[in-house]
């Protein structure tokens, strides 16, 4: 099915999915199947329910949920996927009713990832890509991906369909309590990101119910204009007697869903725990019911994984912060050299504190790799500020080897109207859904007037769209000239602004501070030619957001221009700088300590900086121990209490790990040692079933072995068996045991209480974040350790 088809069949009407398939088969077979063998072992009961849904919705989905490489060979069913996607599709196939069309179903690979997991995105997209190619040898109508919760993951699975297939795919993702996705994605940015990849809609599934999706979709739907798809469950499901239990009932969901229609809903459907019930009411619910018309606002909107930024007529003034840019500065040309980023970082967070809405990157060194060095600074600063980015380069390669590395939708800076960079730019926008900056240059350079530099804009307007890079995609510089160089040339510029608006329809972008070249009180010149230009309709700048005078003038003029409607971002603005008492933005200090460089660093989750830092730290004479326990393990426990008060997300928590994991990696063979000596007694080490968290106990390992114990550490998320079976092997004296939440502490009795039944009386020592003295006393374990150091006197005085 084409994505035209599909747009006539969806037409002036509301679109019901099936609802949830999983919780049908597990009643149907008893059991422990994975759900996607049944398509081969039960195929009438997969019939069964495909016939139960086709009666009452328009569109059935394919058991196909978990039928990626990734998936099956982690349930031991490698290689399969295309038998069991071409099988389950010709069976939905088989089962629909003429009208009924069938999606194929598409779910998570279960693994995270790069750079927040280990799966490299291209794995991700060759798995993508069979189940896809399977799915539509088999006959779906279009391609839908569910659950989705992390962007890149979502990425490599529309790549891969789109690509495998041809056909319109939706895409969903899974939204928690707080509105954002598990890795810290909010809806308007999951929406953007996706349907600007040429999703033929979006949407949410699963989540938290009904009702609190209803924020969700509409998020969604003042960001973009593709349709929407809102697939709860019903409610979050509780445990009743053992049973899994989801609390809302056919007609509360079924209200529910009418409220996400009225919320900007096109397609509804159930996820977790929704029956032919739930559908059925839902089909009577919508009888008659009509999509709502949506008017969103056309404006280039830029993504980070965390935030979208839109930039156009009757959008916030955009600053973008144009300090990432090694152009007469030494400290940063070295850094970029050197394979570094903890400048650029340290400038980014600083415009951003400043009022920075996206953060221009330029990384242009001689004799250093573009690419590299591009792919390197953005991803570094993806993971640490919030603002979208603009790749600055005249190099496509660099744009190319950055952009398919990000969570977000950033803008390319920039093309001209010369055909091999439009050749060579466009199609990297339009694979990857990114913004385009289009200067107004062409081989014939820059033109005198306004007239003639519109005209190029236009040429690459059509290149653009005739590349399958959407007019909403661009934005237009008509170029800054020097006043000092060519003075009659600068009211063109802004002409040109106003003829880009009134003419092509797209926001426009100018670099300011060019005016002010050669001249002095550059600030001034440029302030004023931003005054000008915003008063035309400029929408953006490339400026330096550390210029108090320019970004005052930024606040005016956004006043003055309607933009700030109230002035309400100049008094909020204004308050802000009151309490700090006049102070301008405070310009990074050059002479920070080296430990607060490397919280800073964990912080951050600069994993490729810290390695530098430490380095430089030792070679200073810092010692290693403080630099551990006085730096690197209070920066984590920091993280720790930004996730707990919602200030950072999933991704940041573990990039932070992955950092202080690295330089410990650095510092653990400066650790003091008791050379020679394993004799002091056997520990068998691990943290405990169900739980993730080593840093602590891998700590505790080396300090260990450095005192002259033989350390067996087997790892984190420890079967209690494992346990047990470990320390009969290995003879241990001392079983030692972490865990770092109120869920898993629970183990710990457990695996005393298994030891004991085995006969084996080895000592007992525990540690870990949750663990108290006072829990252990409950417990009777025999020793407790709040850190490592004190590690090792408790289990001398415990084994002597
Ligand atoms: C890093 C981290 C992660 C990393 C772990 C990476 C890794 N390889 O370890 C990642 C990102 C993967 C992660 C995931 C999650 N995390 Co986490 N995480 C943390 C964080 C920020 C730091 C933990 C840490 O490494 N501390 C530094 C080390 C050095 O300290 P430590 O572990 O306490 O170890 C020292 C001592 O305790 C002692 N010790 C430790 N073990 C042992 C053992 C023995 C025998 C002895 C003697 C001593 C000893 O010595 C160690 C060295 O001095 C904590 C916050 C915190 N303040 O603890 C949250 C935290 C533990 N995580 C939390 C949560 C909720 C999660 C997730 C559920 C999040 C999610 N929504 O998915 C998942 C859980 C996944 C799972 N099933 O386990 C919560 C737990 C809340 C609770 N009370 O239950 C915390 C407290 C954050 C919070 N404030 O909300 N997390």
């Amino acid at each position: 099915m084409t994505a035209s088809e599909l747009r006539g069949f969806a037409e002036g009407r509301v679109l019901i999915f099936e609802g949830a398939f999983g919780t049908m088969l597990q009643a149907a077979v008893p059991g422990d199947i994975p759900p996607e063998l049944m398509t081969l072992e039960h195929p009438d009961q997969i019939t069964a329910v495909h016939k139960a849904y086709t009666e009452l919705s328009d569109v059935i989905c394919t058991n196909t949920f978990g039928a990626n490489d990734i998936k099956l060979d982690a349930i031991g069913m490698p290689g399969r996927a295309r038998e069991l996607n071409e099988r389950a599709a010709s069976l939905a196939r088989d089962a629909a009713s003429p009208g009924t069309l069938v999606a194929g179903d598409v779910g998570p690979t279960g693994r995270m990832v790069e750079p927040l997991g280990e799966l490299p995105f291209e794995d991700a997209y060759d798995a993508y890509r069979e189940q896809a190619e399977a799915l539509a040898e088999g006959g779906v109508d279009f391609m839908l991906i569910e659950t989705m919760s992390d962007l890149r993951e979502a990425k490599a699975a529309l790549l891969a369909a789109r690509d495998a297939t041809g056909l319109p795919v939706m895409i969903t993702m899974t939204f928690g309590e707080d509105f954002v996705t598990p890795t810290g994605t909010d809806p308007a940015t999951a929406a953007n990101v996706l349907a600007s990849m040429g999703a033929f809609a979006v949407g949410a599934n699963c989540s938290t119910g009904p009702s609190r999706m209803v924020e969700v979709i509409g998020r969604m739907a003042q960001t973009v204009s593709v349709p929407i798809l809102a697939q709860p469950n019903a409610g979050i499901p509780e445990l009743v007697d053992g049973r899994t239990v989801f609390k809302v009932g056919p007609d509360e969901f079924a209200a529910g869903l009418r409220k996400l229609v009225t919320a900007g809903a096109t397609m509804v459907g159930g996820c977790c725990g929704t029956t032919p019930e739930h559908m059925l009411a839902v089909r009577r619910a919508l009888e008659g019911v009509r999509p709502v018309s949506r008017d969103v606002p056309g404006a280039l909107r830029l993504s980070s994984r965390t935030r979208t930024v839109a930039i156009g007529s009757g959008f916030p003034f955009a600053v973008v912060g144009e300090r990432i840019n090694p152009t007469n500065r030494e400290a940063l040309t070295n850094e970029i050299l050197d394979g570094r980023t903890e400048i650029v970082l340290r400038d980014a967070r600083a415009q951003e504190e400043a009022g920075a809405a996206v953060l221009d990157v330029n990384v242009g060194v001689p004799g250093a790799d573009e690419r590299s060095a591009m792919r390197r600074a953005a991803r570094a600063l993806e993971n640490a500020v919030d603002a979208p980015l603009s790749l600055d380069s005249m190099n496509a390669e660099a744009f190319e080897a950055t952009v398919c590395e990000l969570a977000g939708k950033p803008l390319l800076n920039s093309v001209t109207a010369h055909p091999d960079r439009l050749d060579a730019v466009l199609p990297v926008a339009a694979r990857w859904g990114a913004g385009v900056v289009c200067l107004a240059l062409d081989e014939g350079g820059i033109r005198a007037t306004a007239g003639e530099r519109v005209e190029i804009l236009r040429r690459i307007v059509a290149a653009a769209e005739s590349h399958g890079v959407p007019r909403e995609h661009l934005i237009a510089d008509c170029l800054t000239l020097a006043v000092s160089a060519e003075q009659e040339r600068v009211p063109e510029t802004l002409r040109a602004v106003e003829l880009v608006r009134s003419e092509l329809g797209i926001p426009t972008i100018l670099g300011v501070s060019n005016v002010s070249h050669g001249l002095p009180d550059r600030s001034v010149l440029n302030a004023s030619f931003l005054a000008m230009a915003m008063e035309r309709g400029l929408d953006a700048a490339i400026m330096n957001p550390l210029d108090e005078t320019m970004m005052a003038t930024a606040r005016a003029s956004s006043v003055l221009t309607l933009r700030d409607r109230g002035s309400a971002e100049f008094i909020r603005e204004h308050a802000k700088r009151r309490k700090k008492k006049g102070k301008g933005p405070e310009v990074p200090p050059s002479d920070e300590s080296i430990e607060s460089r490397i919280r800073q660093c964990v912080l951050d989750g600069n994993v490729e900086g810290v390695s530098f830092l430490i380095d430089e730290a030792l070679s200073r004479g810092r010692e290693p121990k403080p630099l551990n326990d006085d730096v690197l393990v209070p920066a984590l426990e920091e993280v720790g209490l930004r996730f707990e008060r919602g200030e950072c997300f999933l991704p940041q928590m573990m990039l932070a790990a992955e950092t202080v994991e690295r330089a410990f990696g650095i510092l653990k063979p400066y650790f003091p040692r008791d050379e020679g000596r394993t004799d002091k007694g056997t520990v068998v080490l691990a943290t405990v079933e169900g739980d993730v968290h080593d840093i602590g106990k891998n700590i505790v390992a080396s300090v260990l072995e450095n005192n002259g114990y033989r350390v067996v550490d087997l790892g984190k998320n420890v079967p209690t068996a494992v346990i047990v079976q470990t320390a009969r092997d290995e003879s241990a004296d001392v079983v030692g045991l972490s865990a770092l939440m109120t869920t898993t502490v629970v183990r710990i009795p457990e695996v005393m209480q298994a030891l004991k039944e085995a006969g084996l009386d080895c000592k007992v020592v525990v540690g870990g974040a949750v663990v108290t003295e006072r829990f252990v006393a409950s417990i009777g374990a025999d020793g407790y350790a709040k850190d490592a150091a004190a590690a090792v006197p408790m289990l001398r005085e415990l084994l002597e």
